[in-house]
């Protein structure tokens, strides 16, 4: 069956973003200014369509959460340790934006937002998110595959591993006077897992641009890994031929490591990862190897059975 993915430049002129508009909304609920007058309200909810066509390869089986909680209970370091950080997000200007491509490649470059918004071809793909704290949820991502990015700046062939850099603007990130992290929140994988037509570079949500507090302009998911190897709010990618030490492995790495692929069978050395509560409510369901994505990755990992590849 043959999908047609509308690409950027064909979405209706009605429905695309003005900018200024965008722009506007955010600064003024950083402002705290909070609701608008009602019919500019209604404009500006226009204004953060991001319409784009499902691909149905990837059923998620389970019903998409709601809005509500996915924009609200959240995992952002820099704005604070705790879920409730939607609210102080708002401050993190989304325009102008850009986004660094570098290091092992033949043509590295900066792309802008809205070129990439403009170029790259948008989809929507509902996935299920696994987060290592034994939480789930399914959104449905607008985005493009990370490959169609990587193919703009052709890697070299001594390139193995993609760096992920996401932003750090102490202005307005306040969890980054938290100076024992190692901020920048840095993620990576392989060129292998990196060209999987599964690893998606994220810039939209519910037909919608991604909200600050879920990452916006621009994230990265893999969903067969646990949630915190998609970093959020992505202002570098470099491509190297030494694995990364990301974030969370720096911290912690007796818990957190380099490959974090979900596997029910592994616990967390605190917790069990045999089910995970889907949010929005206190139902647990059981947990599946690759978050249930095994068909599309498990390959990428044979040969590789001396690597700790569950955590
Ligand atoms: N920059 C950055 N990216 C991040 C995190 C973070 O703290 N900072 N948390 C990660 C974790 S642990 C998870 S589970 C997901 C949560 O994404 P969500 O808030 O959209 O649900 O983002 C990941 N990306
Ligand atoms: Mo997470």
């Amino acid at each position: 069956m043959q999908i047609r993915i509308p690409r950027g430049w064909e979405i209706p002129e009605a429905l695309a973003t003005p900018e200024h508009l965008v722009f506007g909304r955010r600064k003024a609920a950083a402002l705290g200014v909070g609701l608008l007058a009602a019919p500019a309200a209604a404009w500006a909810q226009q204004a953060d369509a991001l319409p784009a066509m499902r691909n149905t390869r990837y059923p998620p089986g389970r019903d998409i959460t709601a809005e509500r909680e996915v924009t609200t209970f959240n995992n952002f370091y820099e704005f604070g340790s705790h879920k409730g950080i939607s609210r102080a997000a708002q401050a993190l200007p989304q325009r102008p934006w850009t986004v660094k491509v570098e290091g092992m490649v033949e043509t590295p470059r900066e792309f802008g937002i809205e070129d990439l918004l403009r170029t790259m071809p948008l989809e929507e793909r509902v996935y299920r998110l696994r987060c290592v704290e034994a939480w789930s949820m399914v959104v449905p991502w607008t985005g493009f595959p990370l490959s169609a990015l990587l193919a703009a700046v052709k890697p070299l062939g001594s390139a193995r591993y993609v760096v992920f850099e996401t932003a750090a603007i102490p202005t307005v990130m306040p969890g980054l006077r938290q100076s024992w992290y190692p901020w920048p929140y840095t993620e990576g994988c392989t060129i292998a897992e990196a060209a999987n037509e599964l690893s998606f570079m994220v810039v939209g949500a519910y037909g919608k641009l991604l909200p600050p507090q879920n990452g916006g302009p621009i994230r990265f998911h893999q969903p067969w890994k646990y949630g915190f190897k998609a970093g959020k709010s992505i202002v570098r990618i470099a491509l190297t031929d030494q694995r990364p030490v990301s974030f969370w492995e720096r911290i912690q790495p007796q818990e957190y490591g380099f490959w974090a692929n979900v596997n029910p069978e592994v616990p967390h050395p605190r917790w069990s990862q045999a089910s995970e509560r889907v949010l929005g409510g206190n139902a647990r369901v059981p947990t599946q190897l690759f978050n249930g994505y095994g068909e599309f990755v498990s390959g990428l990992y044979t040969g590789l059975s001396n690597e700790r590849l569950w955590a």
